[in-house]
């Protein structure tokens, strides 16, 4: 019996919906090309670090001759950083368009993320490897990574493996840091006189890596549906059973653009932005209050159950455990070697609170064990706390369940609080692309190939009114240092990808607002259901309400 399920079966067969443009033979069509870019800021700096790249005009396809696209090629492909729901249909989208290009040309995939171009471990990607992963998530076919593409050796290395594979062009499906880098390398392949184009796509779930050019990352669309699907059947429980309270944390690193596409698609009773509670500069206290204010109000009409959804990155955006983690983030980065010699979690725990500033200390000593041990614990690559293991769904529940507990004895609540505690990321990150995401993907792939058959290099591969149907949308690429900008970095003034946080004066924001006091209060929740793959557009092809907002559709 085969272990393919019908859908699989029937995604294999699904043909992506192209903008009219990429439909033509590739020969067909050309990059046309705008004015001079600037970066966001830091202009004279990003010129001096990028005197090859900077400056580099937005690419926009559109029928016209390009002979060169035919021309023989060998393209190497990078999956970086965390799942999104599309990876394999950008693989697939370069791949159509390259052997469409020269039926001659190959596809390398490097394996487990950037170290396959490091270590040279790669594969060639066959029609019959390609026609096994279409439509599919998960970034199963060559495998990713976190390695960061980085350091002057590890180009060495990487220049010296496209050089062995004749490889004349690198592209980079990654988030915000693997795209800066990206540009990096770029800069560095050019200085070198190699002659190879390094191209980039947007990826994450967490729809941080978006501004003017690039209208969303992919997987963002359908992680938010998968995870609205899950949070819609959640709130039906609860309003059949009537006695529960769901707390549910959701991935997004540090910005809520998750949570509030979830909460815009499910009307849940409460949804934690970290950006406004930045802003409002709201103490771990203030949160915890208004979460039991709710509670209570809902208690006193005889509503006992609800939903609260809270996004992963809200403990960095606490301003007083914001503070606490980054002076966390320089000890053990700059104390690493004693922190590893102290065996018992006491010494640590001790050491720690001795090393801290007094207040926060104070602040360190008043979380619960457990959250304690899960802001000491291991790193990402980037020297930063691993913010998806910190379980602050289950450190709100329990400060709430303390707050309301206090309430009762005062007589200001007597209702009743069972609350459980959910974490969906991991759960959205493989599922099957919505046909929003499979089709944008493969559009990325296909311009992406464009990109590096132009000898566009430092792009960013882009489709632009992504609210409207397909063949309408429009292909090209901007240039990757359009979009940077310097940030501190471990002490450094470094060249990043700037990303992107929740508006607090953008549309989908002030949509949140416009209603959340009254899903506070009633019980008004939308059930989105299950992604539809087949069916009517209007069910099937829609984008993220995120998405419409912003593009005022
Ligand atoms: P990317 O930024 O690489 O796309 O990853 C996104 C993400 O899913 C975050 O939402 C989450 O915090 C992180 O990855 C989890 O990382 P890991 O997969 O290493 O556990």
């Amino acid at each position: 019996m085969s272990n393919l399920s019908p859908l699989q079966k029937a995604r294999y067969a699904y043909q992506p919906k192209l903008p009219e443009v990429l439909k033509d033979d590739i020969a067909d069509i050309t990059a046309a090309l705008g004015n001079a870019t600037e970066s966001v800021a830091d202009q004279m700096q990003m010129r001096d670090l990028f005197p090859l790249t900077y400056g580099a005009p937005v690419a926009r396809f559109a029928k016209g001759k390009n002979p060169d696209s035919s021309k023989p090629r060998k393209i190497g492909v990078i999956l970086s950083g965390g799942q999104a729901p599309g990876g394999h249909n950008v693989i697939a989208g370069i791949f159509d368009a390259l052997k469409k290009a020269n039926s001659e040309s190959i596809l390398y995939g490097f394996k487990g993320g950037p170290a396959g171009i490091i270590d040279g471990d790669l594969m060639e990607i066959t029609d019959i490897i390609m026609d096994e992963y279409r439509n599919t998530g998960g970034f199963d076919i060559i495998g990713s990574g976190r390695t960061k593409l980085e350091s002057e050796e590890q180009f060495e290395k990487s220049l010296s493996v496209c050089k062995k594979y004749g490889i004349d062009g690198v592209v980079i499906i990654g988030g915000d840091d693997s795209n800066t880098n990206g540009a990096i390398l770029a800069e560095w392949f050019k200085k070198k006189g190699s002659g190879i184009t390094v191209v980039g796509c947007p990826k994450t779930i967490d729809g941080d890596l978006k501004n003017e050019h690039i209208e969303t990352s992919f997987g963002f669309d359908t992680a938010t549906k998968t995870f609205s699907e899950l949070i819609g059947n959640i709130e039906k429980d609860a309003n059949s059973a009537k006695k529960y309270w769901h707390f549910i944390k959701l991935m997004g690193r540090s910005a809520s653009h998750i949570a509030l596409e979830c909460a815009l698609q499910t009307r849940p009773n409460i949804c934690i932005i970290s950006e406004e509670v930045k802003e409002k500069n709201l103490s771990l206290d203030d949160i915890v209050e208004d979460i039991a204010d709710v509670i209570a109000a809902r208690g006193a009409k005889g509503l006992n159950f609800g939903v609260t959804l809270i996004p992963e990155g809200l403990i960095e955006f606490i301003p007083e455990v914001g503070r606490l983690i980054s002076e966390l983030n320089d000890l053990l980065a700059n104390e690493a070697e004693y922190f590893s010699t102290l065996k018992t979690v006491e010494d640590q725990r001790e050491w720690i609170n001795h090393e801290l500033s007094r207040d926060s200390s104070y602040v360190f000593s008043s979380l619960p064990r457990g959250i304690k041990m899960q802001l000491l614990d291991d790193r990402d690559p980037h020297g930063n706390v691993q913010v998806s293991r910190i379980e602050t769904e289950k450190l709100l529940i329990e400060l709430v369940g303390e707050r309301l507990d206090r309430m009762k004895l005062k007589g200001e609540y007597n209702g009743k609080f069972s609350a459980l505690a959910h974490f969906f990321g991991y759960e959205g990150r493989c599922a099957f692309p919505s046909n929003f995401d499979a089709d944008y993907c493969y559009g990325l792939g296909y311009s992406a190939f464009l990109l590096v058959s132009s000898g566009l290099t430092g792009y960013i591969s882009s489709i632009a009114d992504l609210q409207k149907p397909a063949d309408q949308w429009i292909p090209g690429g901007v240039p990757l240092t359009m979009m940077m900008n310097l940030e501190q970095r471990h002490g450094e003034r470094k060249p990043v990808i700037r990303k992107a946080l929740v508006e607090l004066d953008g549309a989908p924001f002030k949509a949140f607002t416009a209603e959340r006091e009254k899903w506070a209060v009633e019980t008004d929740y939308a059930f989105p259901g299950a992604i539809q793959y087949y069916g009517p557009t209007e069910v099937c092809d829609q984008p993220s309400e995120t998405l419409k907002l912003e593009k005022g559709a």
